[in-house]
């Protein structure tokens, strides 16, 4: 019989943790739609729906080939009914009125605009969304609102964070920040994860870990470093939350639970000088112009000399580097999926510490990425194809 030309008889895991997923999505079409509603889900704290949503996402985004028509989700896992009605609207209208009407909906709409401020999550939103605001500017002209200091600093530079940090300035603050820290611990090392280790172009922030080679050496560095950086005049905002990890504590059961890390949220000054130039439309050697192929805002930031941007550094013991890495490599659906893999078919506990073993009620070590995926039984999967 012919087993080369059927795709259904491939079978696709329910688990991201057993996918590839790059960032060349077939599906983008359908996975923007149900992204979208997702969101919309998780501003309704509808964890149903919005766990539905998202794993048809991540599992539309491993395929190899594009969805043409409903026979193409035979045997795929995780498309519930609410997913399939919106993919077969897809594919008879090319939009999806869900979308359509979420797009002119008042209340999506300012939960949108408000979360987009750093510091602004969905409870402050609806608030401001329920004392009738439907503008930043009217939010901003309000002398009766108190705002946190994370509020402030995200009005203050809301254009240069909404920007997408590039690549090219993501390496520049590694730089930075490398230079920093290895003043402050000569073993130190500063690791990029995120989405831009996963292959993205763009972020919304750079996230580094910092680690010593020698165990305890990391502590202290923190502090150190964020003052060395205020001196430098780089410093615009900085929240540090201090580690929070007892030891011997089991690793959390919720798939999406904040680590335990000593980290700091940071907004940094970043001179436009100090990145490569060619992110600026601009010509080496050649004089400041404003081309037209930078957007108002870039320019803005160009004549301005420096760029605000989100920095996150999370410390992390060097024992505990494995776990961390992975953790904040993402996605975040390919994280909630490797621990619930862990727990539903391991009997196993993972977070960003460490991993538990409740058969032998044992914690399994581990120097690499590659030996978490050993432990748990799985094929390793490089970062850039964990865009699930
Ligand atoms: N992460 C996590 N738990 C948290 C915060 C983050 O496990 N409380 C992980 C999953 C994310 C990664 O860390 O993929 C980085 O978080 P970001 O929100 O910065 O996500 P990305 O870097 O993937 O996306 P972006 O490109 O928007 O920055
Ligand atoms: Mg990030």
């Amino acid at each position: 019989s012919d087993v080369s030309s059927t795709s259904s008889v491939t079978h696709v895991s329910q688990y991201a943790c057993q996918r590839k997923s790059t960032l060349d999505n077939k599906n983008k079409i359908f996975t923007d739609t149900l992204e979208l509603l997702a969101e919309n889900c998780e501003f309704d704290e509808n964890a149903g729906s919005f766990v539905a949503y998202s794993r048809a996402t991540s599992v539309l985004k491993s395929l190899p080939y594009p969805i043409t028509g409903m026979n193409d989700l035979e045997g795929l896992p995780c498309i519930g009914d609410q997913t399939r009605v919106i993919i077969e609207e897809l594919l008879e209208e090319g939009v999806c009125s869900k979308v359509e009407s979420l797009l002119c909906d008042e209340k999506y709409k300012a939960r949108k605009l408000f979360t987009s401020v750093f510091g602004v999550g969905v409870k402050t939103a609806d608030k401001w969304y329920g004392l009738g605001f439907r503008t930043l500017e009217e939010i901003k002209a309000r002398k009766d609102i108190t705002f946190t200091k994370m509020q402030k600093a995200g009005f203050l530079y809301y254009e240069d964070i909404l920007q997408a940090v590039k690549k090219s300035e993501a390496e520049a603050v590694i730089q930075i920040i490398g230079d920093i820290v290895g003043q402050c611990a000569p073993d130190a090392k500063v690791t990029l994860t995120g989405g831009f280790r996963r292959g993205k172009e763009v972020g919304h922030d750079v996230d580094l870990l910092i680690t010593c080679l020698e165990e305890g050496n990391e502590e202290g560095v923190l502090h150190k470093a964020i003052s060395k950086l205020d001196r430098h005049g780089l410093l615009l905002f900085c929240d540090v939350v201090e580690a929070t990890m007892e030891k011997r504590q089991l690793p959390s059961r919720k798939y999406d639970a904040m680590d335990h890390f000593q980290k700091c949220f940071l907004i940094l000054k970043l001179d436009k000088r100090l990145v490569n130039k060619r992110d600026y439309g601009l010509a080496s050697g050649s004089a400041v112009r404003l081309t037209d192929k930078r957007t108002e805002d870039e320019n803005k930031t160009m004549i301005k000399g420096w760029k605000a941007i989100r920095v996150d550094l999370v410390i992390v013991p060097s024992q505990q580097f494995a776990y961390a890495l992975l953790g904040w490599s993402g996605s975040r659906q390919f994280e909630r999926d490797l621990r619930r893999y862990c727990s539903q078919e391991k009997r196993m506990l993972l977070d960003n510490h460490g991993l538990y073993d409740k058969n032998t009620q044992e914690f399994l070590k581990a120097e690499t990425e590659e030996e978490i995926f050993a432990h748990l039984g799985l094929e390793y999967i490089e970062p850039q194809e964990r865009n699930a």
